[in-house]
């Protein structure tokens, strides 16, 4: 790491840093860190990176890690960061060492606590290690201090394995590598297992909110039978009933050809892209935020809500985040799914034989040992904070650009968090937050996957990826096709 030999050039808005002079500060820096969010494998390597190069900055710098997220910022319940921790954790998956948490930061209360832990600590930077709601609290806190006066620098580092973070300045969060590796490892075998027992259609369900960067990342891995992405469901406005329709077709098609067996991957938030649901959901949130009941929504999304499953309407109806997002991993969609294609083949008297079983892989990828691009990219991503810290550049994120070539062609970079700023409606009211990248249906990671998905349904063309392997130095699909690199995809 050249981290020390980098200074910050300003071209337009980025801060671009180029190779030159050493620059060892004079007084030593007082650090603050933490985690927020889902874990992401890669965590541990960002507070190395960011350990090491601040002791390079000067060697009595001190990392001091807030405890359980953004309330140990709140609570001021902090701990000072010893080598022997980065020793023990880099590496390793994990957010073990601080804990993370979900806190939101949003009342003037919440500013004034996070400033009072500031000022008490001294603290001459804060880096805030999370996913759009994480770095949109950083981005409100950074105002919120500039206006008070205080000097502290607050830098955010993209995490999150829903890959939902990328925009034209930052290539990807760390934790997406690791978690699709793990998960396409799991498809891989449950489709050797599809295509050995030849009885059982497989729904499985992953994470990734509404974004569908991992389902499709997973589907360029591993060749199931059909793929869902919600962009494209909300795009075409599909309803619940299509989306059955369609897979009972596949189902039948394969029925004919002898194979009563099937792979099929589903988003997380294929439940709120579907039309109806979509509407019912939006219907709820607006009541919610006028204190309304569930009996003033529409006629339509009234029958829709109690045509559900009971526990499918408690889950849509009270699973929400403290941010107000609904929590897309507690909804069943897989089952779900599967129950009303179930019902739909007996009212067909279809001849298919159905023998559905249900996944969800969320949990097991997010804290998975990380892969060699996840430990370079998030020990380089803790490296750029520091110096963002050094330079004092505040509202800033971390970025390492040129992640498809090699380690040592990679660029550092900060951008103020205001370029990734726009709006959501949450809570029945539109709110200034980091915007969230969906998949481009334009792009060329869905058109590779649109060209080739015909193919998957009835040959079995299922690949298996098998398990990472730590030491070799790969990138994801999505990456290598966002980079116009289509020749290395299976
Ligand atoms: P963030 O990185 O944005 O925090 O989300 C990651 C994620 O794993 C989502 O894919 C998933 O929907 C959610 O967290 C689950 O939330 P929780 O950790 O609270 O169960």
């Amino acid at each position: 790491m050249e981290g020390i030999q980098i200074e910050w050039v300003e071209s337009g808005d980025i801060f671009l840093a180029s190779p030159a002079t050493k620059k060892i500060l004079s007084q030593s820096l007082k650090v603050g860190v933490l985690f927020s969010g889902g874990p992401a494998s890669g965590g541990n390597d960002v507070l190395a990176g960011l350990y090491h190069t601040l002791k390079k900055i000067h060697p009595d710098s001190e990392l001091i890690g807030f405890l359980g997220g953004p309330f140990g910022l709140l609570e001021n319940r902090a701990k000072k960061i010893e080598l022997s921790d980065i020793e023990k954790h880099q590496k390793q998956g994990g957010f073990d060492l601080l804990g993370t948490g979900r806190t939101k930061l949003e009342t003037e209360a919440d500013y004034a606590k996070a400033l009072s832990a500031i000022e008490t600590l001294k603290l001459d930077g804060l880096v805030f290690i999370g996913g759009d709601d994480t770095n949109t609290n950083a981005y409100h806190l950074a105002t919120h201090l500039e206006k008070a006066n205080n000097r502290c620098t607050i830098v955010g580092v993209p995490k999150t394995i829903d890959g939902d973070l990328k925009s034209a300045y930052i290539e990807t969060s760390f934790g997406f590598d690791t978690a699709t590796r793990v998960y396409g490892e799991l498809i891989g075998n449950i489709s050797k297992d599809a295509i050995s027992s030849l009885k059982y259609t497989h729904f499985i369900r992953l994470m990734g909110r509404t974004a569908s960067h991992i389902a499709l990342e997973c589907a360029l891995m591993t060749h199931p039978n059909l793929t869902y992405i919600s962009e494209e469901v909300l795009n075409k406005k599909l309803t619940l009933k299509e989306v059955v329709e369609e897979v009972v077709e596949l189902l039948e098609m394969r029925a004919k050809r002898g194979k009563n067996y099937a792979v099929i991957l589903l988003p997380e938030g294929l439940i709120e892209a579907i039309f109806e649901i979509k509407v019912l959901l939006q219907e709820l949130s607006r009541l919610e935020a006028k204190g309304g009941d569930k009996k003033d929504l529409s006629k339509e999304s009234l029958t829709l809500l109690q045509s559900l499953p009971e526990d499918f309407q408690r889950m849509l109806l009270f699973e929400r985040d403290p941010h107000g997002n609904v929590q897309v991993s507690k909804i069943e969609t897989e089952k779900l799914l599967s129950l009303m294609v179930e019902k739909r083949l007996k009212e067909k008297k279809s001849e298919v034989s159905f023998n559905p079983l249900h996944h969800f892989f969320g949990y097991e990828g997010r804290c998975a040992t990380p892969s060699l691009f996840d430990t370079t990219y998030s020990y380089e991503l803790g490296c750029v904070s520091a110096l963002l810290i050094r330079d004092k550049r505040s509202s800033t994120m971390a970025s390492v650009k040129g992640l498809a070539g090699s380690p040592s062609t990679w660029r550092m970079q900060g951008v103020p968090l205001r370029l990734l700023m726009g709006q959501e409606e949450r809570k029945g009211r539109v709110q200034a937050v980091i915007k969230k990248s969906l998949v481009d249906l334009g792009g060329p990671v869905f058109q590779k996957f649109k060209k080739e998905r015909e193919n998957w349904k009835l040959e079995d063309g299922y690949l298996s990826p098998g398990p990472m392997q730590l030491s070799n130095f790969l990138i994801t699909n999505t990456l290598k096709l966002e980079n116009k690199n289509f020749s290395e995809i299976p």
